[in-house]
């Protein structure tokens, strides 16, 4: 796995000190950066490589929901999944959008994506084994998810602000729909309880490494923090997530599969155990159960999908060419 961001990278830019100074001054004052202005090079880098591997995951977060879509166990459950998956969907797209206004193609970012350059979040490189998953998905994941993309609506990068406001809106809804699903389930037959608490013990800690290495493992954090496109540090943000998430399992009645997990009543946070970084970086790199499906499915969906690319081009074309001799005519 390459470290991500260096698509269509000048690496020739000079860029001076007054112009840098300049730059942090418009960050430090909370202005919004807009795709035309001028910036560092480095600020473009990070947010190409951040945003693409956001859409990526969004659009490799649809495989393993989808493959539950035939096997929801009823049609309410099946509409709302399906709308869930097809907004994943849409996310990827605002988010391939956003970064496409930085000078990289969805083409270039696909091409990344396929040749296994690009990361994509860890989680998804996890199989949905029971129906339980689907709902400890939008509980966890999506939970996850909002915990660290609320903060990116201030991101100072004015079109990824924008696309995490709608973002974060949908996501909440998926968190909610995703309770609901495993509050069914715990509230149900003893099997269905075992399922919920199955899932939950397989979720739980890939849904901590979801924000990525402890802080001081953490490559990007200071200069994106000092960028204010990052607001919070990654341990922070788990953090959150375990003190809003703990409570909710024990309204379910299921247990977190953490043996070193306490309320600390000074900190008024709750202390956990150890994370195991050896498994979240081979995941990262390739080794997780599914990395190499979803890659394969990917590659699959790009294929097929190559003609209505060709047609929607073609398409344009002849709208452009037809408009080009009305005007030439109308001369
Ligand atoms: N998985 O220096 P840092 C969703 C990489 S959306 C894989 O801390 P940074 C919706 C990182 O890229 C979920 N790789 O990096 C949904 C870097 O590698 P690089 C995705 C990871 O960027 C729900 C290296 O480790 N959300 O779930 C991971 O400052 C349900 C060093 O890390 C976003 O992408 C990981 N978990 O902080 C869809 C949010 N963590 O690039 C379907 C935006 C780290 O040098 C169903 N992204 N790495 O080769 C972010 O906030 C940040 O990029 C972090 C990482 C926090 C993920």
């Amino acid at each position: 796995m390459y470290s991500q961001g260096l698509i269509g990278a000048d690496s020739s830019t000079t860029e001076s000190e007054e112009f840098l100074a300049a730059f942090q001054a418009r960050i430090d004052r909370e202005e919004k950066i807009e795709p035309n202005d001028p910036m560092p090079e480095g600020y473009r880098r990070t947010l190409v490589r951040q945003i693409g591997q956001h859409a990526h995951s969004e659009i490799v977060g649809m495989l393993p929901e989808g493959n539950w879509i035939t096997r929801a166990p009823t049609l309410r459950r099946k509409a709302a999944l399906l709308a869930k998956v097809q907004d994943e969907g849409g996310h990827g797209l605002y988010l391939y959008s956003a970064a496409e206004t930085l000078g990289v193609s969805r083409d270039q970012m696909t091409e990344e994506l396929l040749a296994g350059k690009a990361k994509y979040s860890s989680i998804f490189n996890y199989p949905t084994l029971t129906w339980a998953d689907i709902g400890t998905i939008g509980w966890l994941v999506d939970g996850a998810a909002i915990m660290n993309q609320i903060p990116l609506c201030r991101c100072s990068f004015g079109p990824y602000a924008r696309a995490m406001i709608r973002v974060c809106k949908e996501e909440s809804f998926h968190q909610r729909q995703g309770y609901e699903i495993v509050m069914t389930l715990a509230k149900g037959t003893p099997e269905q309880k075992r399922m919920a608490q199955d899932s939950l013990d397989r979720w739980w800690w890939p849904s901590l490494m979801m924000f990525g290495p402890s802080d001081s493992d953490s490559v990007h954090s200071e200069q994106s923090m000092t960028w204010k496109i990052k607001r919070f540090s990654n341990d922070d943000l788990r953090q959150k997530f375990i003190d809003a998430t703990v409570p909710q399992a024990e309204y379910l009645g299921l247990k977190v599969p953490d043996p070193d997990l306490r309320f600390n009543e000074e900190t008024g946070h709750y202390e956990h155990g150890e994370i195991d970084w050896d498994e979240f970086w081979r995941v990262v790199k390739g080794g997780g159960k599914m990395n190499r499906d979803r890659i394969a499915d990917r590659k699959k969906a790009w294929d097929d999908g190559a003609w209505v690319r060709e047609a929607a081009l073609a398409h344009a074309e002849k709208r452009r060419a037809r408009q080009e001799a009305t005007l030439e005519a109308a001369e």
